[in-house]
């Protein structure tokens, strides 16, 4: 799938569509899900023009995939949610649901979710 500079995650990167900030560095963006699926629901993306985990991880230079994923954790550790737990996801393709062509981690927190259904 082509990058399509017009997703709405990256209007946000740049600066056209507000979002609710947790966390921001050099490498990524972290931000509320506008729509939550848990008390805590964060979306994490790369400043960068990747469509999934896929293409990141093939075509994103090093110092962004080492720096996306420590601030996944960097995030995560924040919110406090270690302990009881929280659950990081990212969707890829139509059999996926994913809506937006930009990557994105979501985590999960702040209730009991569930034993994985797939
Ligand atoms: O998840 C895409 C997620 O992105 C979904 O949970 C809604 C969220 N979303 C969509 N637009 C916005 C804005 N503008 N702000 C914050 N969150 C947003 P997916 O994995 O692609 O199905």
């Amino acid at each position: 799938m082509a990058y399509d500079p017009d997703n709405v995650f990256a209007k946000i990167l740049r600066g056209e569509l507000p979002c609710n900030k947790v966390y921001e560095n050099e490498h990524a963006l972290a931000f509320h899900d506008i729509h939550p699926q848990a008390p805590v629901h964060v979306l994490v993306i790369p400043k960068g023009a990747y469509v999934s985990m896929e293409d990141f991880t093939a075509n994103a230079p090093d110092e962004l995939v080492l720096g996306f994923f420590r601030t996944v954790g960097h995030v995560a550790r924040e919110l406090g949610l270690s302990d009881p737990g929280f659950r990081i996801l990212a969707n890829h393709g139509a059999d996926a649901h994913q809506e937006v062509p930009h990557l994105h981690v979501h985590i999960f927190g702040g209730r009991p979710l569930g034993a994985m259904l797939v």
